[in-house]
């Protein structure tokens, strides 16, 4: 039986608590996502909510992440679990859902990534069943474990119905966007993600999703601040962006030949 090939690493790392360090990216181009990929990454997470990354963009992209022996994590917009069942459908190990805050979206979504009985999710893993190893009624069976489900808390309605999402079956963990958490929770006075409110929230993010025996994720700006989710409890950190790290490079260069 296959442990899920490259999707299966992520579900190891995330449900093992090892914990996985994912590159993000917005720019629709397989070759930008195959260059993180090939770095020390454990995954990379392609960006359909604000990035420029659309559908056929995301399947190639995927399969040039698995050539480098990496797992395709997938953030949707904002509701759309069509497109969350087309990107499962094309080998990605991960959805994350923005804005999910209540257990009733969590549920909707989850149904979308999980077959039955978990969910609802409907027949056609094109390339999903080459990525995992596992054909017909074996990858019907085996996806739910290796498939993840994560619902994005970044409101302050999804932080008081915390534990009704952590609870939702086919949720398999939570990934906490802490520019919308700031907004949120300041009524739209700031974005501080690494403010005083969204640290307090964090901790509470972190303790609830362990005690519901579930694993939980931040959006990292950088590797300091990935470090720091890391020690505190979160498994799934991505760190800094495409574009953020090009233009680092380009600013840092300039200056030494300047
Ligand atoms: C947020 O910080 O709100 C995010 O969604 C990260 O991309
Ligand atoms: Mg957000």
């Amino acid at each position: 039986m296959s442990d899920g090939g490259v999707i299966g690493q992520l579900a190891q790392a995330l449900i093992g608590r090892r914990g996985a360090l994912s590159a993000w990216v917005g720019v629709n181009d397989a070759i930008v996502a195959e260059t993180l990929a090939r770095e020390d990454f454990d995954a990379v997470t392609l960006d359909l909510q604000h990035g420029a990354v659309d559908y056929a963009g995301a399947a190639q992209a995927m399969l040039a992440v698995a050539l480098a022996g990496k797992p395709t994590i997938a953030r949707i917009p904002v509701d759309d679990v069509a497109l969350a069942s087309r990107l499962v459908d094309a080998g990605a190990a991960a959805i994350i859902a923005p804005m999910i805050d209540d257990a009733a979206a969590a549920r909707r979504f989850a149904e979308h990534i999980k077959f039955p009985p978990l969910g609802r999710r409907s027949w056609g893993p094109r390339a999903a069943q080459s990525l995992t190893g596992l054909e017909g009624a074996d990858y019907m069976r085996g996806a739910n474990a290796v498939t993840l489900a994560i619902a994005m808390v970044e409101t302050r309605e999804a932080l008081a119905a915390l534990d009704a999402i952590l609870a939702t079956p086919g949720i398999d963990g939570v990934f906490v966007g802490p520019n919308d958490l700031s907004i949120g929770l300041s009524r739209g006075d700031a974005i501080a993600p690494d403010g005083a409110e969204v640290e307090r929230a964090l901790g509470e993010v972190a303790a609830r999703a362990a005690a519901h025996g579930k694993f939980a994720g931040l959006f990292c700006p950088d590797g300091r601040r990935a470090k720091w989710a890391g020690e505190r409890g979160f498994a799934l950190r991505t760190v800094s962006t495409d574009l953020a790290l090009l233009r680092a490079a380009a600013r840092a260069e300039l200056a030494a030949a300047r």
